[in-house]
């Protein structure tokens, strides 16, 4: 058995005015909960640098820019990595990158895998942005994924790390099956994800009370229809007069939870995930060479 026993390191609310000292503080607190309890991989959520902050309508570039990294880890991200390689985590994290890419400036809402070296050894940049582009008033909070930020241009790939196959991906990712059939494809064992919830969605309030049982669906059923593992890891909590949900959990390729959060706040849950346990279900039910049916699915590539 593969074993890579896993901490994931839900979050409570960042504040607008939390400075990215003070934020690595909690981070690096959750890393050291994580070495003593024999973690050796830690998954942070979405933009866990920063408050959520697509959801205010701010004209000023500059402004928005304050919440970008523009040097991944940078002076006053290094301690973590430092302090992560010290104590021989591995650590996957999301932020917001800011980046000249062939003499244009980029932004894109991230997530690296780092090694226990201190190493980069994976990159995503979210693809499925939600929300909308322009300031919409009529929401108590507005949702400008699509305003900030670019659709990622690295698509959903695995990493040969950690012992195993490693992939990412990020917060509305979760809810779209292509996401995960793209890595199981590619013979996927574990997918970590982060994400920030809000528990209204302004154009479907009817939908508010599924929140949490849509979280745990999407998860549980990529994890299951390509035997692979999911780690999903919160920032929730009242954000900013926003309530975001938690339900932070470890998924196993059955697609059943094994571990879940039980608070809004910062908080670890750790499981040993056995990295084989997705055989029994690639070999079987989702021999996907012997039983998927491509020449029926054009429709799903189309644009
Ligand atoms: N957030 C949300 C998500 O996909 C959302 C957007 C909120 C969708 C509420 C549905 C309901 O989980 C991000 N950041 O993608």
């Amino acid at each position: 058995a593969r074993c890579l026993t896993i901490g994931a390191a839900q979050l409570g609310p960042i504040a607008r005015d939390e400075s990215r000292p003070q934020v690595v503080e909690r981070l690096i607190a959750l890393l050291h909960q994580a070495k003593a309890q024999g973690c050796e991989l830690v998954v942070f959520p979405e933009l866990a640098l920063t408050t959520f902050f697509p959801r205010w309508y701010v004209e000023d570039q500059g402004d928005v820019d304050a919440w970008f990294e523009r040097e991944m880890p940078g002076p006053q991200t290094r301690r973590l990595f430092d302090t992560a390689a010290k104590l021989g985590l591995g650590f996957s994290i999301g932020y917001a990158e800011l980046v000249e890419e062939k003499g244009r400036t980029r932004r894109f809402n991230t997530a690296i895998l780092v090694d226990p070296q201190g190493n980069i050894v994976g990159k995503y940049r979210k693809i499925h942005l939600p929300g909308h582009d322009q300031h919409e008033p009529w929401r108590q909070f507005q949702h400008l994924e699509k305003r900030y930020l670019e659709t990622g241009n690295l698509g959903f790939r695995t990493f040969d790390v950690f012992g195993g196959r490693l992939g990412m991906c990020i917060c509305n990712d979760r809810r779209w099956p292509e996401t995960y059939r793209v890595m199981g494809l590619q013979g996927v064992e574990m997918v970590l994800l982060g994400y920030n919830t809000p528990v209204h969605n302004p154009p479907a309030p009817e939908h508010d009370a599924l929140g949490l049982h849509h979280n745990r669906l999407v998860m549980q059923a990529g994890a299951y229809q390509n035997a692979t593992w999911v780690v999903g890891v919160a920032k929730c909590g009242n954000e900013e007069g926003v309530p975001m949900i938690a339900g932070t959990q470890i998924i196993a390729p059955s697609g059943e939870t094994l571990a879940q959060a039980a608070t809004e706040g910062d908080e670890l849950i750790t499981y040993r995930c056995d990295l084989d346990l997705g055989r029994s279900y690639r070999s079987s039910v989702f021999d996907f060479a012997r039983h998927r049916e491509p020449q029926h699915y054009s429709l799903i590539t189309a644009t």
